[in-house]
């Protein structure tokens, strides 16, 4: 039994069992980590985070400061995402932004037997907010490309539809579903459309000034109500960041509850956390600022490059496939006897999951073609067994 320690120990002593404890863990700056979507925070923002650890944007009273900044933030993504005017938060990351819209749009709705349409590519996040919110989850079948059938989309919209999700980037494959007619058809049945871009939503706007040819995915399409996108993915930010973007003001007002006693007299609160931290709006803040996006667009060109690169070598291998062509920086491959190459993998220390039927390798900053080179190199052996 682990008990409730009597007598302190040494700040040395703490610490050493902690290293000890974590050599266990694997570490990004190790090239082994090949199926995450988090990366090592960019430098500056960890520093941010050592300087204004105790900033609590629960309370905006207290921080008003912190408040402003998390306020500009919101709207420095709302533009990057052709939006004027934005509204949301810097929330705990792509579960708490897509669980708020579904809030969002539930509330607004008001229909007693609520249901939301969404791809069968959805990340588990929706599973959660359908149990919490009492909304029943209508699957729309995948194309053979794996983007979302947009005709079974429509005709599964029934009078207890609350609103459409398609995906920019979806969490197996890094596909990006067909958001402009996703957005016609939310228009032309008056349904608000949500898109998870919780992963590319800091990968297409730069993919796309480097030439790559994405469809569109954000507020320039009119039906577009809400988008998440987490800087703590590609954003380069440390966990805990994610994004929620509402294009109106209804949608904040909707999830938003009373908080009377703070500092700041009566505020509201929309997102699901109440104490929050303040550093990690701040870190993102500063990242856009520092990197900007010429910044952004070249940790997405050596991303795509890689992926382009890998995909490629990947098809050259015997007894291992491309799932499909890769459109961001996530690229998925099948193999022989799947469940035993992911355990050789393993016990060679690649930090990969095998899963749906296939590997998943996500092109991260710290991902590099050396760690790739390696990591050909294992794969070829263990498929030649
Ligand atoms: N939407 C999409 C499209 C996602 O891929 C994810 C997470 C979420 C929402 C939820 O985001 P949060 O996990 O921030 O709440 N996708 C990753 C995944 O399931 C999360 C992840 C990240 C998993 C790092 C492992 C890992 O090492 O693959």
């Amino acid at each position: 039994m682990t008990t409730f320690p009597e007598k302190g120990m040494s700040e040395e002593e703490v610490l050493n069992e902690l290293e000890k404890r974590l050599s266990e863990d694997l570490t990004f700056d190790s090239g082994k980590i090949l199926g995450s979507m988090c990366t090592y925070p960019h430098p500056l923002a960890q520093k941010i985070i050592s300087l204004y650890i105790d900033r609590n944007l629960g309370d905006p009273g207290l921080h008003v400061g912190s408040r402003k900044i998390e306020e500009e933030t919101v709207q420095m993504l709302g533009n990057l995402l052709h939006l004027n005017k934005a509204y949301g938060n810097i929330v705990s990351g792509g579960t708490e932004a897509n669980i708020l819209a579904v809030r969002a749009f539930r509330n607004i709705a008001d229909v007693e037997n609520p249901e939301l349409i969404l791809p069968e590519s959805a990340h588990f996040s929706f599973l959660k907010a359908s149990e919490m919110l009492k909304v029943k989850l209508v699957w729309a079948e995948l194309n053979d490309d794996y983007s979302v059938n947009v005709r079974d989309v429509e005709n599964k919209i029934t009078d207890n539809t609350i609103g459409i999700v398609g995906i920019a980037g979806t969490t197996g494959l890094g596909v990006v579903d067909d958001i402009p007619a996703l957005s016609d058809l939310a228009q032309d049945y008056g349904l608000p459309l949500h898109v998870d871009a919780a992963f590319g939503g800091f990968v297409i706007p730069f993919a796309k000034a480097l030439g790559y040819d994405l469809p569109d995915f954000d507020f320039k399409l009119k039906g577009v109500q809400s988008i998440t996108i987490d800087p703590h993915k590609m954003g380069m930010a440390p966990i805990p960041a994610g994004g929620i973007i509402f294009r109106k003001k209804k949608f904040i007002d909707a999830i938003s509850v009373p908080a009377p006693y703070l500092a700041g007299g009566q505020i509201f609160q929309a997102t699901i956390t109440g104490t929050r931290p303040g550093a990690n709006a701040l870190a993102v803040w500063t990242l856009l600022k520092h990197l900007g996006f010429e910044g952004y667009k070249k940790i997405v060109k050596e991303a795509m490059e890689l992926s382009r690169w890998f995909a490629g070598q990947i098809k050259t291998l015997n007894g291992a496939y491309l799932i499909r062509e890769p459109m961001l920086n996530i690229v998925s491959f099948g193999t022989k006897e799947l469940e035993k190459v992911e355990k050789e993998l393993k016990m060679r220390g690649w930090g990969i999951s095998a899963h749906r039927g296939y590997i998943r390798i996500v092109m991260m900053p710290h991902v590099k073609k050396i760690h790739l080179e390696e990591f050909l190199r294992d794969l070829k052996e263990i498929l030649k067994v």
